[in-house]
């Protein structure tokens, strides 16, 4: 008999690439998704999946939507993707972040204990968590120092997950995910904002790029590698927390260049450093270090920066060079200008 999962957070980036991973093993699958007045399904319908789902109306800030969630589904493992997942966003929504990122945890924990405290879980926690805590690669065992209001309801989650398993017997998985990207990626992601931007100036439909820190630096890995990863934890004997990395690092100076490079321009030419884009508080070095999952799960990334930067840029020309053909689609690309009119902390752009 397949088993039933319950993504939360099944429209984002992750929550795509997974439910294609679990309905490729057999799943029934079943997604959380919440009330927009957009319907916003355009990476499932990318990833020709949409048809295949169950999708299940819950937001994170509506404990009743989350236990109906559970019910419904009756799932035998639940990744619980949703939040609010931007850094920069959670400075200008600090309350709403913890609220939907941080307590968003507990409501669907709780609904497993009420449900039945035999499905396993599994919490999407971060790289964020260890903050400007150490310029050297961190595991499982470096100390935390969260550096956003995004990281500090992140760290609530962390240990209500870690409660749950030991309080309450719960097998409960932290994955401590390093930055991990794909051509499914937000707009508002440095990754995707250059990968778009470069395809759009590649193609003579923009001339500029306006960043904030370019010294920042991350761990960069492909999404549908780390994914696999969520399925492996929750496969094991026994439930632990894992670092999922690529061990490498770059700057954001050095992933522009890189991507400049794939369509032959000059990056200097047309990125441009902007106040807005900084924040209050950055995070300055992530590297990962991925030993756990390597020798516990069998994990490795597939995918590293290099070739991640050139299949990001060529999936955004490939759109862009279809729009331009007079082709319309379901994702956001078309939908996107740079005109618009958007107020950051005060400030107009
Ligand atoms: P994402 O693309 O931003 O997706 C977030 C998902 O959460 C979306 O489906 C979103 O729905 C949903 N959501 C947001 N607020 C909600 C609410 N109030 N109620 C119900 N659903 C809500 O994020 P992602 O990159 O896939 O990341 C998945 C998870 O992993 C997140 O928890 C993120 O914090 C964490 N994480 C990500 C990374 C990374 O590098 N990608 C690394 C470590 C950890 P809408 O589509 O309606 O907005
Ligand atoms: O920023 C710098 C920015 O927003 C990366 C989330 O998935 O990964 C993600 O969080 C760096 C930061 O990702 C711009 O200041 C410069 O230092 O792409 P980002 P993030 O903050 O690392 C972690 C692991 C998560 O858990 C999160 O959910 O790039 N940066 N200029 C900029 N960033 C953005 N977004 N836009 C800029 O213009």
């Amino acid at each position: 008999m397949s088993k039933n999962a319950l993504i939360t957070g099944i429209t984002g980036q992750d929550g795509a690439y997974l439910a294609k991973f679990l309905l490729d093993k057999g799943y029934e699958v079943f997604g959380t998704y919440r009330r927009t007045s957009t319907p916003n399904f355009w990476r499932l319908q990318y990833l020709n999946i949409f048809d295949k789902l169950n999708l299940i109306p819950a937001d994170l800030v509506d404990a009743g939507s989350m236990l109906e969630a559970v019910k419904i589904s009756e799932p035998d493992e639940v990744y619980h993707l949703a939040a609010q997942s931007f850094v920069g966003a959670s400075f200008e929504q600090p309350i709403g972040t913890g609220e939907m990122t941080g307590l968003g945890v507990t409501r669907i924990l709780e609904a497993i204990r009420q449900i039945d405290n035999e499905i396993k879980f599994y919490q999407a926690s971060t790289s964020e968590l260890y903050g400007n805590s150490s310029n050297k690669a961190v595991n499982e065992d470096n100390p935390f120092k969260p550096a956003s209001p995004y990281a500090a309801a992140k760290l609530y989650g962390y240990w209500t997950t870690r409660i749950y398993r030991e309080g309450y017997d719960i097998f409960a998985c932290n994955g401590i995910l390093f930055n991990h990207e794909s051509p499914l990626r937000g707009l508002e992601f440095i990754t995707r904002k250059i990968s778009n931007a470069v395809a759009k100036i590649a193609l003579g439909l923009e001339t500029e790029l306006r960043l904030g820190n370019l010294e920042a630096k991350r761990d960069w890995g492909y999404a549908p590698d780390y994914v696999e990863s969520m399925w492996l934890m929750l496969q094991q004997k026994e439930p632990d927390d894992y670092v999922i990395a690529t061990n490498e690092s770059r700057s954001v100076r050095d992933f522009v260049e890189k991507a400049f490079d794939v369509v032959g321009l000059n990056w200097q030419e047309h990125v441009k450093v902007d106040s807005r884009f900084f924040r209050p508080l950055d995070v300055n070095f992530l590297q990962g270090d991925y030993s756990k999952a390597k020798k516990r799960l069998g994990w490795v990334p597939k995918v590293k920066s290099d070739e991640l930067i050139i299949l990001m840029v060529n999936d955004d020309l490939d759109r862009w060079n279809r729009w331009l053909k007079g082709e319309r689609f379901p994702w956001d690309a078309p939908n996107y200008t740079s005109d618009a009119k958007i107020i950051t902390r005060g400030l107009k752009i």
